[in-house]
Parts: C-alpha cells; structure tokens; sequence
C-alpha cells in the first residue's frame, strides 16, 4: 500500500533570520523538509500553506511528486506569483525529500547522477572603499574561492544596498518598516567600473568577477556599464534592469558583450521564457524555492540548455540551507548549471538546520545523505520568533523609487 502524508507542519522561526520551514511527515514515518521563505514576506507563504495547501496534502501519496505539483499549481484559478509558487516549491522540495529517504538515494542521483565532480560556487566581497573590498577578495581567494561578487561604497552616497561598513552583512533589516535609502545612478556609473578595474588589477587574471547592479539602472545606463566592463572581463553582470522589462536586455545586448545575468525574482518558466528563447541573457538566476521546487525548476534548466543559457541560481542567506541543498544536487547533476551562489550563512543558521552539503576546496558538494541531506534541530530552530524584516527600499534624488 502507497504510504500517505500524514501531518503537516508550518514553522516559522528565527535563528538569527527570519525563515519558513515546511516539514511533512508520513504514515511509514517518512519526514521531508521544504523551504518556503520569501524575504520580507514570510508571514504570506505560512498562511497560504498553513490555510490553503497543507489541509490538501493530508492522505496524497508522497510519490506522487508531479501530480501533487501540477494539482496545486494547476488546481488553482489564480496561478504563479511569489507566494503561490514559493509555497508549491516548498511541498515539491519536501517530497523529493521523502522520495530520497524512501529510496536511500541523494537527490543527485535521483537526477541522473553527476555529470560534474565539484560545483563552482561564488562568494560575496563587499567594502565601503577599496582597500576594504579587497580586504574580503583576499579572504576569499586564501580560502580557496576563485568567483567573487563585488559591490562597493559609493562617494556621495550613505548607504548602497548590498555593503556594509560592517565586515558582515544581511540583506533585510529587522524593523517594523524598511529602510530608505538613496540611490544615484550618475555617481553609480561614475565610480563602479574603476572599482571593478582595481579588483581586477589586484586578483589578475584567473578569478571570476561578479557585479550585482539590482535591477537599478535604465537600458542605456546598463549598457554603459557593460561596455565599461568589457576590459575587465567579468564573469557576469547581474540584474542590470528591472526583470520584468524583458525588452530592455535587448538593447544592453546590443551594446556590449559583457555576460548578463537575471531571473531571481522570477518564479516560474514562463517569467524566463522570452529571455531564454530570445538569447537576451547568458546565466537563468531563478532560485529552486521561488520558482516552485525541483520539478518547475528542472523544466527552466531544461529549456535553458536548449537555447545555451546556463543555470546559475539565487544563493543569498534568505535561501535556507534546504533550498541551497537542492541547489547543490541539482548543480551536480544538470550538464548546464554553471555556478551556484553561496553569500553562507551565520553560525546559528548552519547548526539550527545541520547540512551534509558542505564546501570543499573552494566548492560545494551534496553529502551522500538519503534526500535533501539537511535537518532541522527543533531545539534551535524555534528558539527564536519571527521578527519583521524588511529589504529596503531606494529612491532616487527626486524622490521617486527606483527598481530592485
Ligand atoms: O531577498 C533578496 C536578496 O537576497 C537579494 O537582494 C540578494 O541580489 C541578491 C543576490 O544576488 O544574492
Ligand atoms: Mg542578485
């Protein structure tokens, strides 16, 4: 007799951060794990699978893993969107992990098996001024790292999103409302490509450099600073556009041959579809747990290889170890997957969710656990409440709100 999902389980907690846990367990005693978190919307996925979707689970075969996807993707007259999709990725990445444990397998060779020894993965540098940045290039260099995503200070600025003055750094703010911040691209453009040059004068050739401009800029402003950047040979080139614009990468492209990266708010195939299709972009950054689980995600990899656009998928901390997990082994298995961010996580984030992924020699690797490799220590997990936090939010100097 097929075994059944039995109990159904939202947490919400706080080791450090904020995150959403989905932990499904079976007749037979079968638990997998799922991560639902949406950064600065937590609350949204707990009440739509504490209220609309775990009531529907209760009884379903766990094997059934693309009827259940297609059931509560399908099943719903209001598809897609953030929420819906984050909270469908949590039950498809639980059910792999049942499917995982029940066979005695990793996922990755549920997958296919490897077609690459060790995944390449990138690390976060950050600096308010340059000596700092490349303060944290060279600790990631000697700890054996060789991709590094750059972002710098910027003069006349306060504050610039993704640096700290700080030697850590988190993305989302704990506060009741998210910060406000100024964002001006003149002195943006102005300053960045010769950070970048000095990056690149310091590590030499043979180190991956990586550039996140969070969707800020307009299409001639990208294609500025992709032109900019050509001498330096990035890696790629991140959200240089809001997402949604699609057209918009058309004209960067036209302009420069700097690799263009996008797609982590994307969260299903058909946000990735015309980019893909349309060769605008070099590397897919949909996140596993945002673009509905391992199942719709393969399907984006898949349509990715057609069209030689490689997976590079979203790896901040607001990415649990879970999701990060089924990165991992889909990393390991999939022949287009070029890298997989890795920001890491504090301290209390790896031992409230203990990992058998782990990093070696400047890469990541799956473990060989049966399903995902990750658990939760109950104990830690829910020591800490849930406190709103917020990415912030940024303006321009006439007061208008720019993209992410
Ligand atoms: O929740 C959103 C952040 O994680 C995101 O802004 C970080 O852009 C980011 C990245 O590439 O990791
Ligand atoms: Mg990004």
């Amino acid at each position: 007799m097929a075994d059944v999902i039995e109990k159904v389980e939202v947490l919400v907690s706080s080791p450090s951060r904020n995150y959403v846990t989905l932990r499904l367990t079976t007749r037979d005693g079968i638990v997998g794990l799922g991560d639902a978190t949406v950064n600065g919307r937590e609350l949204s996925v707990a009440a739509y699978l504490r209220d609309h979707v775990g009531p529907l689970l209760i009884g379903r075969d766990p094997g059934r893993i693309e009827d259940t996807w297609q059931y509560l993707y399908r099943g719903v007259y209001w598809r897609r969107g953030p929420i819906g999709m984050a909270a469908i990725g949590a039950v498809d990445l639980a059910l792999w992990d049942i499917l995982g444990k029940r066979t005695g397998q990793p996922l990755y060779a549920l997958f296919g098996g490897r077609v690459r020894d060790r995944l390449a993965t990138y690390r976060h540098a950050f600096g308010w001024d340059l000596p700092a940045l490349l303060d944290q290039v060279d600790a990631h260099l000697d700890a054996g790292f060789t991709n590094i995503r750059v972002q710098s200070g910027v003069p006349g600025l306060e504050v610039v999103y993704g640096v700290s003055r700080e030697t850590v750094y988190e993305p989302a703010g704990r506060a009741a409302a998210p910060a406000e911040e100024i964002f001006d691209a003149e002195a943006y453009l102005r300053h960045m490509p010769g950070v970048i040059a000095g990056v690149r004068e310091h590590v030499g050739e043979g180190v991956g450099l990586l550039h996140d401009a969070h969707h800020r800029l307009t299409p001639i402003q990208a294609a500025r600073l992709g032109k900019a950047l050509e001498p330096v040979g990035m890696f790629w080139l991140e959200d240089v556009t809001p997402a949604e614009d699609q057209d918009a990468l058309r004209l960067v492209r036209q302009h420069t041959t700097t690799p263009l990266a996008i797609g982590e708010v994307f969260n299903t195939i058909w946000d990735c579809q015309y980019l893909i299709q349309n060769r605008l972009i070099d590397y897919i950054r949909a996140a596993v747990v945002h673009a509905g689980g391992i199942s719709h995600i393969r399907k984006i990899f898949a349509l990715a290889e057609v069209h030689g656009v490689q997976a590079a998928p979203h790896g901040p901390s607001d990415v649990s170890p879970i999701s990060l997990a089924a990165s991992i082994h889909l990393g390991v298995a999939t022949h287009n997957f070029a890298i997989q961010e890795y920001m890491g996580y504090p301290e209390r984030v790896h031992q409230a969710f203990p990992h058998a992924w782990h990093v070696a020699e400047g890469h990541l690797q799956p473990g060989d656990e049966p399903g995902l490799g990750v658990e939760l220590n109950d104990e830690l997990h829910s020591a800490d409440d849930y406190e709103a936090a917020y990415l912030p939010i940024a303006r321009r100097r006439d007061g208008t709100l720019t993209d992410w």
